[in-house]
Formats: structure tokens, sequence, C-alpha cells
């Protein structure tokens, strides 16, 4: 039994499109930001009984559909490091399920991990980073922690498409932590999936060639501003990449809509707070809800003012539930 943490990520610069459905490489690098509270835990035990992967989800046997896509993902692992047993899996998010926090990011960074670990193989970041790709593209920049670039590549066979940290500071600063408080809002309706959202997207909106042309500036900026704990930037950039993502899914046909009556309540929220002086910006991924950045403390920046600011920013009446969260470390295990 081997059991591990990884944790969640929230991009800053947006992996949206696949140039191959089948190992999942994007079509553009994405750069995103690990979540200290947001995590999934995952045991796992290889048993000579088994003639097929068994997976619980928050102590419950999966559905069907879930643990399938489960054991096409240990299928690849088997293939790809040569072993053959089957294994029961038990996985716990630590955040709401069906809240519209994705947590496919952080279930398989954990699961690659725990996976490997138990065979008692020792790879590298890159080697796993690849491999947990293939179970859900975000999922390859969960196993860094801090800021992380996921690299798309080239290749046909995927052999570069993996994530890579992202120095915040430099040598004489300490790493960069500002806050991400992410608001989950009031919805229950079910939207389209991220994966087939992205497809209709490249397939269709008129808009994503445009995507395409201007993610590589969006890309080298984004780089600079973590490098320079550059929060104005950072964060005005994010904003932008994130609305551009949504601009290019509504251009598709039909459109790929993910905001609630209450997402554009809190974007104006946001971007009102905003021109009040609050030094805060938004991005949203594939459903309704939105995520805030705030400047970590400084000194000009007080641990009591920062308190505040995510006061006026919680205070809305969408706002359901919410997460302070801080820049998070890397997949481990955490028992044997
Ligand atoms: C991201 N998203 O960069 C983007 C922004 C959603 C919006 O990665 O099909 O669950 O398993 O590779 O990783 C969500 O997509 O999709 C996602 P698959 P995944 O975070």
């Amino acid at each position: 039994m081997i059991k591990v943490r990884a944790h969640s990520n929230i991009a800053l610069i947006k992996y949206w499109g696949k140039r191959s459905q089948n190992l999942k490489t994007p079509l553009n690098n994405s750069i995103s930001m690990t979540l200290d509270q947001l995590y999934t835990e995952t045991e796992l035990c290889y048993k000579p009984e088994l003639s097929a992967d068994r997976l619980f989800l928050n102590g419950e046997r999966a559905l069907p559909a879930m643990e399938q896509r489960v054991q096409g993902f240990m299928n690849v692992l088997r293939q790809s490091l040569g072993f053959s047993a089957f294994a029961e899996i038990h996985s716990t998010n630590f955040f709401p399920t069906g809240a519209g926090l994705a947590s496919s990011a952080s279930a398989f960074a954990a699961l690659t991990l725990a996976a490997v670990k138990g065979q008692g193989q020792d790879l590298s970041t890159e080697v796993l980073s690849r491999l947990a790709r293939q179970g859900s593209g975000s999922a390859c920049r969960s196993l860094l922690g801090g800021f992380v670039e996921w690299q798309a590549g080239q290749r046909e066979d995927g052999l570069d498409s993996f994530a890579v940290s992202l120095p915040s500071s430099s040598p004489h600063t300490s790493p960069w932590k500002p806050i991400m408080v992410v608001l989950v809002l009031t919805s229950a309706h079910k939207a389209i999936g991220s994966g087939d959202g992205m497809q209709r997207t490249v397939d269709t909106s008129p808009l994503y060639a445009s995507w395409l042309d201007s993610v590589a500036v969006d890309l080298s900026d984004m780089r600079a501003g973590i490098r320079d704990q550059d929060f104005e930037k950072v964060g005005e950039l994010m904003e932008h990449n994130a609305l551009k993502m949504h601009a290019t899914a509504l251009a598709a046909r039909p459109s790929v809509l993910y905001w609630e009556p209450a997402s554009v309540a809190l974007i104006h929220h946001i971007q009102g707070l905003r021109q009040e002086g609050v030094p805060c910006y938004l991005t949203m991924d594939a459903g309704p809800n939105v995520k805030v950045l705030l400047p970590p403390v400084s000194p000009s920046l007080s641990a009591a003012q920062q308190v505040q600011y995510i006061q006026q920013i919680i205070e809305h009446p969408a706002v359901t539930q919410h997460f302070v969260c801080q820049p998070g470390p890397e997949a481990q295990v955490i028992a044997l």
C-alpha cells in the first residue's frame, strides 16, 4: 500500500485545445500555480487476485465511466512501465466534488505517482509529468509545486510534452506567494466538459487561430511577470488570457458557454473593486466559478489589509464557499 498527495492547479495562461486526443498533447504551452488548499490523496495497493483495477472515490465505488477512464490510464502505465498487476485505488478529494472545481488534475497526478511508487520505481518528475498528462492534460502540471509551465512539445509521440518548474524569485528574494481566492458560486448547471469544449472550439471557432497567434507573447510576458514577482503584470495578463479563452469558446458553433449569471455578477464585482483600488484580478476555467488573485503580504500590504480585501471579495451574495490558497507543494508520498 502506498499513499500520496497531489494538489490542484489553476492556469494563469490556459491550455485550450489538443493536437492529439489520444496522447493529450496540447496546441499551446500553459502556465499554472499549484494550489496548497485543494488536493487529492490516493491510496493504491496492487492485488494479485484482481483481474481489473477497482476505483473508490471519496469512500464509494466509482461510477463505471470513471472507473473505465482510470483503467484505461492504468493500461497506459502498465504498457509504459512494463508491469501487469491490477490495483485497488482509493482516491479522496479534499475539496468539494460537484462544486465545479476540477479534480482531474490533482487526481491523475496523485494516481500516477502512487502507481509508479507502488511498483517500486523511481522516475524523474519529467517522466511522471509526461505520464500524468495522458490521464488528464492539466494533471502534468500538478506533479510540480509553485509556478509551473507545461511545454506543449512538437513530437508526434508526446515525449517532449511535460511540465517544468518556473522560477519565481531571483537569488536574493524568497519565493513569491500571492493569494488565489477560489470562489464557489451557486450553480448546479452541468456545462459541456472541458475536453469536448476545447475540441469544439478548435474545430469551429473562427477566433481560435488568433488565440494561438497571441499566446506566445502571453507566455513570455507571464514568465517575466512571475520571475520579477510583478503582481500587476501577472494579474492583468491572467485576467486577459482567461477572458480571451472564453471568447474563443463563445465563438464556437454551437457556443461553448461556461458562465452563469452569478459568474457575470462576480466579474463585475471584481472589476468594480479594482476600480476602487483593491489590487485583484480574476480568472475562470471550464466552469462557472471565479478565482481571484491578490498580492502577498509585503512592506506595502499589511496582513490586516489583505484580510480586508479578501472580505470585500467574498461578501458578494453569489459566493457560497471560498478557499484562500497560496502556491502549493509538489506531489509527494505521504505514507508507505
Ligand atoms: C487549464 N483547463 O489550463 C484549462 C483551462 C480548463 C480551462 O486543463 O481533456 O481536464 O483531460 O486534457 O486537463 C481542463 O482540462 O482536460 C483544463 P483533458 P483537462 O487548466
